[in-house]
């Protein structure tokens, strides 16, 4: 059974998901991969998911791929098939965090390697401990970072800093992470939880709508020219200006009260 390796529970919107395997630093096994990709999936399509968060069990957030679900240390042994994994296990997971219609929180609350730590930067907010790590680990083992690495690294950091990461695979701290912009924050261990919760509520209680077409004309920007781009502002902002949450904003603006947003 592989429910135990993966924890979840929906408390006022807001769906969290613990990797729990913490005696092998909750490295994944092909079970827990399609257990996480349907929990996001169930998420992106429950209207009364409104924010997920994603964090590990005892000291690590996650080692990556489970090395020992691997059979390579004899000439014999038939090489594993990379292509299936990634394209059956850890991409459709990448695909369902960028496209799901809400936010999604990692609270890296440990070291973070390989598959790992690219899922965790997937996500559209990362908060870390103070005492975790980023490590790009794939070139220790002969391979490239996969899970969106090659393409959410330049991006967040710079090529020089992602191919300094995915070259020599250092650790990189959670403040040096935080410093180069790769990651949203970093916090003092035993405030992790509150301040992701305290986040996760916000936006469990946002304009839904709203940061769901944030997330699409961010996701998208990067191939558009700015032209195209405001075009795409200009529509978006036509649809949201006829949403319930734009009313309740502006009405709540003028009653100088808290909005009590719907996500529709
Ligand atoms: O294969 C595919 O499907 C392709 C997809 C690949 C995606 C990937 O993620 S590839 C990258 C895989 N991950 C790694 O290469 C990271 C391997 N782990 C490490 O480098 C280190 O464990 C860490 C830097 C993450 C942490 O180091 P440390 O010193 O804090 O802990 P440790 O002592 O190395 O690990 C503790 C235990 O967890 C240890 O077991 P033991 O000796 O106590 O019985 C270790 O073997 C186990 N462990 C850690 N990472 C993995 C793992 N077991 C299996 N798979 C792991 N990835």
């Amino acid at each position: 059974m592989v429910e135990d390796h993966l924890l979840s529970g929906r408390n006022a919107g807001v769906l969290t998901i613990t990797l729990n395997r913490p005696d092998r630093l909750n490295a994944f096994t092909a079970a827990m991969t399609a257990e996480l990709h349907e929990l996001l999936r169930d998420a992106g399509s429950d209207p009364a998911v409104r924010c997920v968060v994603v964090t590990g069990a005892g000291r690590a957030f996650s080692a990556g791929q489970d090395l020992q679900d691997r059979t390579v240390t004899s000439d014999d042994d038939e090489p594993p098939n990379l292509y299936e994994s990634l394209e059956e296990r850890y991409n459709p997971i990448v695909r369902a965090i960028t496209a799901m219609s809400k936010p999604v929180i990692a609270a890296v609350n440990g070291v973070a390697a390989g598959a790992g730590a690219n899922l965790a930067l997937a996500c559209d907010l990362v908060y870390a401990a103070r005492s975790a790590k980023f490590i790009q680990a794939f070139s220790k083992i002969g391979l490239i970072p996969d899970s969106g690495g090659t393409w959410t690294l330049p991006r967040l950091v710079g090529s020089a800093r992602a191919k300094g990461l995915a070259l020599l695979a250092e650790p990189l701290s959670a403040e040096q992470a935080a410093e180069w912009g790769m990651i949203w924050a970093v916090v003092d261990d035993d405030e992790l939880h509150e301040t992701v919760m305290t986040s996760a509520a916000t936006l469990a209680t946002g304009p839904t709508l709203g940061y769901a077409k944030l997330k699409e004309l961010l996701a998208g920007s990067y191939g558009r020219s700015l032209d195209d781009q405001l075009d795409r502002e200009r529509d978006m902002q036509d649809l949201l200006g006829r949403s319930a949450d734009y009313r309740e904003g502006v009405r709540a603006f003028f009653d100088k009260r808290p909005p009590n947003f719907t996500g529709s």
